[in-house]
């Protein structure tokens, strides 16, 4: 039987950082493949992990826990047909809801070894309040308070205590019997998603549930979250001063920027990750696309867009 993870977790919080350093350290000798699933319309997560990894399977524009699950499970099946992979793991978008993309893979007879969700513990406080943020970590069974390098001792505890009270009020229950669908689960602190290998050894695997059938579930996103998206072109001939003031100089509602850009200061794409404030600047070598920036939020206001412009 294949084996599977799947990596939930809201925007920004980690995911792609920890499949590129988990799969690194914890998976050098097995045959594994990648299905990531972005917000934005234009995907970088897929180029990223292209450059570690040869199979890797993009499903941009929609959540696979929704809208684009029938496609979900069709990529799912084109890649055990290509690549007969030993292990699979499943970035979900940071808008998805993780149950949904289980019960998916439970029907196609893939037993899910672990549902990680990766915390950003800087930035919790920003967006413990949405309910997609509740539901990611009810919907888990491996909790990792990431970004820990960023705060004190006290706020990782604070943090821990509340995602411990939101997995106790939001843990998936079986509707019929109302018992948890999760029994245990386990909370880990990370650096970069770094993990212990325990985590990917089974010991957190969910036993099969197959019999509850995808009609007792709601297989459509629950929560009533609204996130929109926007992606703007910039031109090529800009400073990399002019992307840093843009960046510094965003709206609260702005939460989540990812991008390429190519300035005229600097001789290789800069790929840009934005989150809460946080950013980080890297380079992405083989890039021959345009220069764009994926803008994500809620309330977007296109005023606020053609002032960024
Ligand atoms: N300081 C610090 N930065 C981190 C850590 N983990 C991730 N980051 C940074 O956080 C930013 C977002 O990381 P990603 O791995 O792209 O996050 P993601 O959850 O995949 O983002 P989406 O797919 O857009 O939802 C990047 O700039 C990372 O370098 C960490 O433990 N510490
Ligand atoms: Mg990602």
């Amino acid at each position: 039987m294949v084996s599977s993870f799947i990596v939930t977790g809201f925007l920004g919080s980690g995911k792609t950082t920890l499949l590129l350093n988990s799969i690194k350290e914890h998976f050098k000798d097995k045959k594994i493949a990648i299905i990531v699933n972005e917000f934005g319309e234009v995907g970088i997560d897929g180029k990223i992990l292209k450059n570690v990894y040869s199979e890797v399977l993009e499903i941009s524009e929609g959540c696979i826990c929704c809208k684009l699950s029938a496609e979900f499970e069709k990529g799912v099946t084109e890649i055990l047909q290509k690549y007969n992979p030993e292990i699979i793991f499943v970035e979900t978008s940071g808008t998805s809801e993780p149950f949904p993309i289980f019960l998916s893979l439970q029907n196609l007879q893939i037993s899910v070894e672990g549902i990680i969700c990766v915390i950003d513990t800087k930035n919790f406080e920003n967006y413990k309040e949405h309910s997609t943020a509740k539901y990611q970590i009810g919907g888990s069974n491996i909790l990792v308070l990431n970004k820990i390098d960023l705060v004190d001792e006290d706020t990782i505890n604070k943090v821990q205590k509340e995602v411990k009270a939101i997995k106790e009020k939001y843990n998936i229950k079986n509707v019929l019997t109302g018992e948890p669908i999760f029994k245990r689960y386990a909370i880990y602190r990370a650096k970069f998603g770094v993990l212990p290998e325990e985590v990917f050894k089974g010991v957190f695997k969910i036993e099969d549930i197959l019999d509850i059938g995808q009609k007792v579930y709601p297989t459509e996103h629950i929560t009533e979250d609204s996130f929109y998206q926007r992606v703007i072109y910039l031109p090529e001939d800009i400073d990399f001063k002019y992307v840093e003031k843009l960046l510094s100089n965003l709206p609260k509602n702005i939460y989540r920027v990812k991008g390429i850009v190519k300035t005229k200061d600097i001789p290789v794409p800069i790929l840009v990750n934005y989150s809460f404030g946080d950013v980080t600047f890297s380079e992405i070598p083989n890039y021959e696309g345009k220069s764009f920036l994926i803008l994500i939020g809620s309330n977007l206001e296109d005023k606020q867009l053609i002032q960024l412009n």
